[in-house]
């Protein structure tokens, strides 16, 4: 196996800050965009912001915000775009710790949604999260090239039966299945690479990204969402529910294939950072703008939560 290329030139502290001040940013459009906690029905607004500002890493809207920047465009622009990713996410994250799919209890650090405000709450909190991504992406301005209707194609389809949701099918309905290789990737490219994909995409588009441009951020999106997923199997196995802030070993007791359990953790390290190689050969064509992406894809390889 060769080795990694050298790290990507943006230093490690600069890519802090830039996580940072991202972070902060998102959280203050989501605070203003998002109905208040009083706003009536409150129980349900007080579960939406319970679960949205529990703590997430925000990887998505930083994906967004990096590959906006990276086609010259700006925060502004592309920060309505940002929230709905980070808002259909956690809509994801409430919906998958139900009791009647991953039934988790512990989630960003703090008791699940459905722990704190009952099922009947957190099936709505992440509807009413689902359909505020679609508010919340009609704000951006829209492009010459990428009109409101692309912008709002691009969410669904990410988020649809035939992606996110597919996805999340195939997930449940191969517990304690022996799965392929193939099978589980397909599992995987649709539970996790299809929104990271579509977060980076969006990014490209609030910047009205030439084609070329577009299609070097999929394949960028594509590959890291893979690798991002991968190295989340592997964490489930090797880290603690504190280091985690989840339940740590959700996949073996719930008899889940996973990429350590069919290739073993080796392997999956080895895939993981081949495919963050391959992320990194996509972008290119952005020659040094490409500098604040790579450095987030391998913040995302070496993440330890
Ligand atoms: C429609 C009822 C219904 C359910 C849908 C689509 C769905 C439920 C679940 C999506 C599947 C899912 C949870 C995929 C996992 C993706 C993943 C690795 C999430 C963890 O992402 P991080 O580490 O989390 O970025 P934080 O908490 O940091 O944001």
């Amino acid at each position: 196996m060769s080795k990694m290329p050298s790290r990507p030139r943006v230093a490690d502290f600069q890519l802090d800050s830039f996580l940072s001040t991202k972070t902060s940013h998102v959280n203050q459009a989501l605070d203003a965009w998002l109905p208040s906690e009083k706003a009536k029905p409150a129980t349900l607004h007080r579960a939406m912001r319970y679960s949205l500002f529990a703590g997430g890493k925000r990887m998505r809207p930083a994906l967004c915000l990096a590959a906006a920047e990276a086609c010259g465009g700006g925060e502004k622009d592309a920060m309505p775009l940002a929230c709905a990713v980070e808002c259909i996410h956690t809509y994801s994250l409430i919906h998958d710790d139900l009791p009647c799919m991953d039934d988790d209890d512990f989630r960003r650090g703090k008791p699940t949604n459905h722990k704190v405000f009952g099922e009947g709450i957190a099936v709505l909190a992440g509807d009413a999260l689902l359909t505020q991504a679609f508010e919340l992406a009609v704000r951006c301005r829209g492009w010459s090239r990428y009109p409101h209707s692309q912008i709002v194609l691009e969410i669904a389809r990410a988020s649809g039966s035939l992606q996110l949701i597919a996805g999340q099918v195939a997930d449940l309905e191969g517990e304690g299945q022996p799965l392929s290789l193939a099978e589980l990737r397909y599992i995987h490219e649709r539970k996790t690479s299809a929104l990271l994909c579509c977060s980076v995409r969006l990014g490209g588009m609030s910047a009205n990204c030439s084609p070329a441009q577009l299609k070097a951020l999929t394949g960028f999106g594509f590959k890291v969402g893979l690798a991002f997923q991968i190295i989340d199997d592997i964490l489930d196995v090797t880290q603690t529910s504190e280091q985690l802030g989840k339940t740590a070993g959700k996949d073996t007791a719930a008899r889940k294939a996973t990429y350590p359990s069919i290739v073993g953790l080796e392997k999956s390290r080895a895939l993981a950072k081949s495919l963050t190689r391959q992320a990194y050969a996509s972008l290119k064509p952005f020659g040094s703008r490409a500098g604040v992406l790579l450095a987030l894809a391998q913040f995302l390889l070496e993440r330890q939560k």
